[in-house]
Parts: structure tokens; sequence; C-alpha cells
């Protein structure tokens, strides 16, 4: 989209300051994101287009985020904390106070403050990077645990449900939309790798139907790049609010691992390069566990592990599909994209069942 076009767009948003320019910011999957610089003075901000094929329901959406925000922002400045407005996601009004815009085309718009002075990490953090995101998602549970009024909405229905997941999956393998099921014996290969594994990883909805395992809010996008740090890499504020929703703390424990306990990339095209990183494993764990250890139930700490296993094996499902039903959910930056990322997403699962004991013994220290 040209420059003027999202100048005219931010126009509709009821903002400070003149804007000097608009361009193109980060590396997500769902919605296309801009960096809104003003003239001096006056604060930046995140422009946002979001994918209303993915988020059907961009009132309850927004509404989701305000309360979120509202709510943490309240107890960061009932705690005396000093640099509020860094620590946690501020949206902008539209000017007839709509929490977004709806352009001529059907696209949904909105803008949030640029938190300044941060920056985030799309792979290789250190430990001591890791210990910090822990605590500060620990934090974030803990701050919504006692959120008021209704219970959140799903902004995606089932979204870390593994069963549905694999209903998904299911039917993509059946409609193979896109003709690629065939393509290669390795892609045979890999629905029977996923079929093997269905019924454990399916285990936390069981537990849950059956009263054991309850759900909290959680971030539900847990990824590493998620967490800003500012210069000194402390720990800042946690972004990207658009899941958050009721869930098991061991999908936002497992989803970090996924992305900021791998070696290599999330779609890393050299297989060699993807492990567990289990030094970050342990420091995340840990400072994770110090905030977390006070409200979790013991059936909740012990299916932390597996909570790693489970969001890689999930996301190997979700790309999967979406590679055999032609790439329509996630953006793609070549033709196999989806492909690579599968493949590289059960590497990094091969490498977490191989330490898979290791895992499971760190947790339990650090619950101790
Ligand atoms: C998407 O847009 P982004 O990069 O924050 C996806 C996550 C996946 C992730 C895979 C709404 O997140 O669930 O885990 O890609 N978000 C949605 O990297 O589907
Ligand atoms: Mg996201």
């Amino acid at each position: 989209m040209q420059e003027q076009q999202l100048k005219d767009t931010v126009g509709q948003f009821d903002i400070q300051g003149t804007v000097a320019s608009v361009k193109p910011l980060g590396a997500g999957h769902i919605n296309d994101s801009y960096k809104v610089v003003t003239e001096s003075g006056a604060p930046d901000y995140v422009l946002q287009c979001i994918n209303h094929y993915i988020f059907k329901n961009v009132d309850a959406l927004q509404d989701n985020i305000r309360r979120v925000t509202d709510h943490i922002r309240a107890k960061l400045t009932a705690a005396g904390v000093k640099d509020v407005e860094k620590r946690v996601l501020r949206l902008a009004p539209a000017r007839d106070g709509k929490l977004y815009h709806k352009d001529a085309d059907g696209n949904y718009w909105r803008i949030l403050y640029f938190i300044p002075d941060s920056q985030g990490y799309d792979e290789g953090i250190t430990p001591e990077l890791a210990l910090h995101a822990g605590r500060a998602f620990g934090d974030f549970q803990a701050m919504l645990a006692d959120l008021p009024g209704a219970p959140l909405v799903e902004t995606i229905p089932n979204f870390h449900n593994m069963e549905s997941r694999l209903v998904t999956f299911r039917q993509a393998v059946k409609d193979d939309k896109a003709g690629r099921l065939a393509k290669t014996l390795y892609i045979q290969y890999m629905v029977d790798e996923i079929e093997k594994r269905a019924d454990e990883m399916c285990k936390a909805e069981r537990m849950h139907r059956e009263g054991m395992l309850p759900k909290r809010i959680n971030h539900c996008d847990t990824k590493v790049n998620n967490v800003l740090f500012d210069k000194n890499n402390h720990v800042l504020c946690v972004v990207d609010l658009d899941t958050v929703m009721p869930g098991y703390v061991l999908s936002d424990f497992g989803d970090f691992m996924r992305t900021g306990a791998n070696t290599g990339k999330e779609d890393d095209p050299d297989l060699d390069r993807i492990s567990i990183d289990m030094k970050i494993f342990e420091a995340y764990t840990k400072g994770y566990l110090e905030k977390a250890k006070s409200f979790l139930l013991p059936v909740e700490t012990d299916n932390l592990a597996f909570g790693a296993k489970l969001l890689t094996y999930m996301q190997t499902v979700r790309f999967f599909a979406d590679y055999l039903d032609g790439d329509l959910y996630y953006k793609i930056h070549s033709p196999e994209h989806n492909w690579q990322r599968t493949v590289a997403q059960f590497k990094l699962l091969q490498s977490m069942e191989e330490n898979f004991g290791e895992m499971c013994r760190i947790v339990a220290e650090a619950a101790k």
C-alpha cells in the first residue's frame, strides 16, 4: 500500500503530532504492521491492518485488548511503577471513538502507541534474556488472574485446542486442495508421523474435560519476539495481544520454548541447525516458575515440559495443514515456505522428544 494511503488511514485516528512517515515494521505472520513516525515531540505509533480473514470479530478482539491493557496498567500504576507507558501497550482510538477504523475496502485498522527505545529478538537470545522473558510471561499470567467481568472472548475459537487442530488437519489431508499430498513420499511420511503422536498430544483436552486441568488467561502467542526489552536488556513489555484468551498455561510455556529455545530458525532450511537449546529451556523455566509457582497446580507444573512438545507439534500440524490447503493462512515468502516450516518444526519436536527426560527434570528442579 502507498505511503500516502497509509497516512490517510492514520488520519482517521485521534493521535498527537504530525505524521512524518509510515513504514513497514516487523515480521508477523498474520497482520501487517507499520511504524508511524511523527515530527519531534509527539509519540510514535504502530499502525496495523488486522487480518480479518483470521480475526472475524474485530469488536471483540479490540475489546479484549482494551480490557487487558487497562487492567495491567491499573496494576502497574497501583504498584508505583514509574515508566508505565513503556510497560503496557496502549490503543489509540479512532476519531469516531471506536478502537479501530474500517476503510472503504473493508479493511480493519488499529493504532497502538510505539514503545520507544525497545528491541525484540527473533532468535539468538541468551539464557539471561530467557530468564527475564520467563518472569515477564509469568507476571503477565499473574496480573490477569483477577481480570474482572465476563471471560475474554476467544478471538479465534479453539485456537490452541489440539483435538480441533487435528480435525482441521485431517480435513486438509482428505481435501488435498492444492494437490500437494502425492508430491513426495516425505509428505506422506509426515502425515504418518503426525498421526502416530495424535493421541498423546490430545491429552490436555482430555484432562480438561475430566476437570483436572484448568484454563487461565493466557497470552497464546508467547513467541520470543513478542517480548520487548530495553537497551539494557531488561524486559519492558509483552506485546501482540490478539490472542489473549483462556487456555492452558502449558501452551504459553510451550510456545516460548518452541521459538526461543530453538538453536535454528522456525523455518530453518538447514535442519542440522535445529535442536532444543537446553540452556534457554532451563533459564526460561526458572524465570517463569519464580513467578508462577505460587498459583500453579501440580498437574500444570507436571505438564510444562509436555507443553513444549505439544506446541511444537501443534505448529507442525498448523503449518502442514496450511501447506496442504494451498497457503491460505500464513504469509509465505517462497512457494514451499509452509513445507519448510513444517519439516523444521518437526525436527525441533524430535529434538525435544530426545531430551524430554532432561526437560522434565529441569522443570521439577525449578518447581521445588
Ligand atoms: C502467528 O503473527 P504471529 O507471527 O505473531 C500465529 C501463531 C503462530 C505463529 C507461528 C493468530 O503469530 O499462533 O504460533 O504465527 N498467530 C495466529 O510463528 O495464528
Ligand atoms: Mg501474533
